[in-house]
């Protein structure tokens, strides 16, 4: 599998992103990374181009992430796609947007099932639309008994409604005497969000230079390792990827526990 990838050599006596990738999977690989992909807008006005060119960038890059990813053996990887906010940005770019999984799935869906990856999703999905959702469940239906990297989608996602939605499903589970209050504790609690069956993010990633977390995922990261990087999300790659991956190693080393 790595010798198909493009994996330039330094000239320079540094190590070369094969050597990092194979140091990596030697190592403690984080089991779930999640990625806030922020930038493509910016990323395209500096080329004097629309925003949907960005996206259109954008949507190449996590083809190529997800690829590594599994190859390093990450478990699940959670990509930040849509927000339940991206709703106010102009309907030409959310109707572009909104196309992005049937044109990825299209080019990608095949070679996803070649590499057993399974594709997720979390998120409203009822409020997409219907050419989008079925794109979305087709793609879920096609790799669900696949057993390598879970590329989970976050489409249409945020973070409080989500805890909201939780809350107010525990409040009747008590009313209706499916659950005891005391029952109720942080494990019981994470089985009423939509990342039920994921375990918390070890690892999160976000592009663009934004340091918070925009509604993102709240409950889960509570405990992840947080790694920025001012780097446009089109212009994001394998190298920072390893990038990433090689800091939440090494803190893991000095802070670690055992
Ligand atoms: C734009 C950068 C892949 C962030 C990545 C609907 C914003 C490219 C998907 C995708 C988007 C989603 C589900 C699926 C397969 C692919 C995608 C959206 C935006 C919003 F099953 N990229 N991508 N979806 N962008």
């Amino acid at each position: 599998m790595l010798k198909k990838m493009n994996l330039w050599k330094n000239q320079n006596n540094s190590s070369s992103l094969r050597d990092r990738i194979q140091q990596i999977i030697d190592h403690e690989v984080p089991s779930h990374v999640a990625i806030i992909m922020d930038g493509n807008g910016r990323w395209a006005k500096k080329r004097a181009l629309p925003r949907v060119a960005g996206h259109h960038e954008g949507m190449k890059v996590v083809r190529k992430i997800t690829k590594l990813a599994n190859e390093l053996g990450v478990k699940t990887l959670t990509v930040y796609a849509f927000s339940t906010e991206n709703w106010k940005r102009p309907k030409m770019e959310v109707d572009f947007l909104m196309k992005l999984p049937e044109e990825f799935l299209g080019t990608f869906l095949p070679e996803l099932i070649e590499e057993n990856v399974r594709v997720e999703m979390i998120g409203y999905m009822d409020k997409l639309p219907e050419h989008t959702r079925k794109a979305v469940s087709k793609a879920m239906e096609d790799t669900k008994g696949n057993t390598g990297l879970v590329l989970n989608f976050a489409l249409n996602y945020g973070s409080r409604a989500e805890i909201l939605d939780g809350v107010k499903r525990v409040l009747a589970d008590v009313q209706s005497g499916i659950m005891d209050e005391d029952e109720l504790n942080e494990e019981v609690f994470s089985s009423y969000l939509m990342t039920k069956e994921l375990n918390d993010p070890d690892l999160l990633i976000r592009t663009s230079g934004e340091i918070r977390l925009s509604n993102f995922m709240l409950w889960q990261l509570a405990y992840s390792e947080f790694w920025f990087t001012d780097v446009l999300w089109p212009d994001f790659n394998e190298e920072h990827f390893v990038e990433a991956i090689e800091a939440f190693q090494s803190r893991q080393r000095r802070f670690g526990g055992v």
